[in-house]
């Protein structure tokens, strides 16, 4: 079973920031103009428990730039490489050291592709270098009932018996989210997007049984980002304050 630092950190950097927020950036920066990403971390890194990049923000900024964003942020809270990996194993490999040399504390990779010649490149790459791995379980969008979720609980199987640290499972449908938290028992941290832009509440990942609500365009476009970070804060304050422990 792999141990990894992402859990003890994430969970550190949410205390600390007394945040259970995990904000997506996807945007794409504007000709190498990285600015804006800068700024924001500036203001709310230290409000969130993590930042989640997507593939536009990291292909237009640049794995050089991006490690140097991650040094200067990453004493606030952690950085997660949203690739949505599906590869074979020795590509998926070439990516996760990529990303973990970058500093990037753990990356996303789709568990549909299964374990033997697929995940492994990806856990072999997180267990020499410490990283975190999660897995998408489940997915926010409607087609998600099409494919995915039919081996969600799988999926789920391949995340415990090889020692992930979390999975991804959608806020839009909290039945699944519901479903991980039974399967996983505490031993999986559950992030959960879907909030906001896509429809589901404030709050519905964790009251659902989730950990960390991963939430993007609602806040990131509010006309103060900090003011609207600071009000699902306390919308989470509450919701985690009427669960049952
Ligand atoms: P937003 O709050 O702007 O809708 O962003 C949601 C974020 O969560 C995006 O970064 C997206 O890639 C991610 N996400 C999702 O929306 N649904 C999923 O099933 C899995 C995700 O990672």
């Amino acid at each position: 079973m792999r141990e990894s630092s992402f859990r003890r950190r994430i969970l550190e950097k949410a205390s600390e920031n007394s945040s259970r927020v995990i904000l997506a950036f996807d945007e794409p920066c504007v000709e190498g103009d990285f600015n804006r990403l800068s700024i924001l971390c500036e203001c709310l890194a230290e409000h969130v428990a993590g930042v989640k990049l997507g593939i536009p923000a990291m292909l237009s900024t640049g794995i050089r730039e991006l490690s140097r964003l991650i040094s200067r942020f990453s004493e606030k809270c952690v950085f997660i490489a949203d690739v949505k990996m599906a590869d074979v194993s020795h590509v998926n490999s070439l990516t996760a050291r990529l990303l973990y040399d970058a500093g990037f504390d753990a990356v996303i990779s789709h568990g549909f592709i299964g374990y033997e010649g697929g995940l492994e490149g990806l856990f072999r790459e997180a267990e020499t270098r410490g990283g975190g791995v999660i897995l998408v379980a489940s997915m926010s969008h409607s087609a998600s009932v099409e494919f995915i979720d039919h081996v969600m609980e799988r999926i789920v199987d391949i995340a415990l018996t090889h020692g992930a640290d979390g999975v991804v499972a959608p806020a839009t449908r909290t039945s699944i989210i519901q479903k991980v938290s039974r399967m996983a028992g505490g031993r999986l941290l559950i992030f959960t997007p879907g909030i906001g832009a896509q429809g589901a509440g404030y709050g519905a990942g964790l009251s659902a049984g989730g950990d960390f609500e991963i939430i993007g365009r609602s806040i990131l476009e509010a006309p103060d980002p900090l003011q609207k970070l600071m009000e699902v804060r306390n919308i989470h304050e509450k919701t985690l304050a009427g669960r049952p422990r």
